[in-house]
């Protein structure tokens, strides 16, 4: 048996049900090696200084290496892309935004053990969110060919449905990929690094999405700095958390829109009532949800 693989023309629509369905979906070759060649050339003197991992979980012979918005102009692309974001928007459709949670490249040297397999959703602080709701669109692409000798992420396909806490490698199949492709899978779906038995450097760049409200693993205010952020375009500044997460969250002084401190930090700018006004439409279709409609209805 093997996992599940779409081409690179997918449509989000089919992706977002896969995963839906089987807790992953990899798409191959989505990104043109071109992408990959300039992603590596840019980022190979960060990995080269960066640390190894402090633990087994992170893995011993392991490295990552984060900041990809401020040090790869290539990664911008790849975070942007249209197959991308329009997967995790349906995804994540159950909150009002979603932004990007963190950036890393994944480098997992030979030798090492294989990752004990995991929700990446624990990382908020183990909180038990419910099985139907997504927090988190997730993405592993292959920066180097991905074999299962070479320590291929492994993915229990359909954990994701499950309140079982344990699994085992036996339980788990090898994300087999070429270079460009990519893993998509949700925050529930259990997964990890598998055991690098080669003699070869295998590669990922992971890039994670999350639901609005909720606080970001890479901190993009603190991770890009604020000179190089104000030469990214609007779209990738609002990825990255410069707008609203819902109807309050994340704005900036006396109420005003978070890209003012980008653009123009002497303007005064409301928050964006367009997002109130969305998030409110949204909530109404919602059961169960009268008592905070009446507190945020824009027409009170
Ligand atoms: O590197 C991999 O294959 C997976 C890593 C991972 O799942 C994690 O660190 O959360
Ligand atoms: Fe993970």
């Amino acid at each position: 048996m093997s996992l599940i693989h779409l081409p690179s023309d997918a449509k989000p629509e089919d992706i977002a049900k896969t995963m839906k369905e089987n807790g992953y979906c990899i798409v191959d070759e989505l990104a043109p090696s071109s992408l990959m060649d300039r992603i590596t050339a840019e980022m190979s003197p960060y990995v080269e200084n960066s640390m190894y991992g402090l633990d087994n979980f992170l893995g011993l012979q392991t490295k990552r290496t984060g900041a990809l918005i401020a040090r790869s102009p290539a990664a911008r692309e790849l975070i942007m892309l249209p197959t991308v974001l329009g997967t995790a928007g349906l995804v994540l459709a159950n909150a009002s935004t979603f932004r990007l949670h963190l950036t890393q490249i994944i480098s997992v040297y030979p030798g090492s053990p294989a990752q004990k397999l995991h929700q990446d959703e624990v990382a908020w602080d183990f909180f038990p969110f419910p099985l139907d709701y997504e927090i988190q669109c997730n993405l592993l692409w292959a920066l180097t060919d991905y074999t299962e000798e070479m320590g291929a992420t492994r993915v229990v396909p359909g954990s994701h449905l499950s309140t079982r806490k344990k699994y085992s490698i036996e339980d788990s199949l090898p994300a087999v990929m070429k270079r460009g492709s990519a893993l998509f899978y949700t925050g529930k779906v259990f997964h990890g690094a598998g055991e690098n038995k080669s003699d070869k450097l295998r590669q990922a760049i992971n890039i994670t999405y999350a639901v609005g409200w909720v606080r970001q693993e890479e901190n993009q205010y603190l991770t890009t700095p604020i000179e190089i952020a104000r030469t990214l375009p609007d779209d990738l500044l609002k990825v990255m958390g410069y707008q609203l997460g819902c109807f309050s969250m994340g704005y900036i002084r006396d109420g005003e829109d978070p890209m003012t401190a980008i653009r123009e930090p002497e303007k005064r700018v409301p928050y964006n009532v367009a997002i109130l006004e969305e998030t409110t439409k949204k909530r109404t279709s919602l059961a169960g949800f009268m008592r905070d409609i009446e507190m945020i209805d824009p027409g009170e």
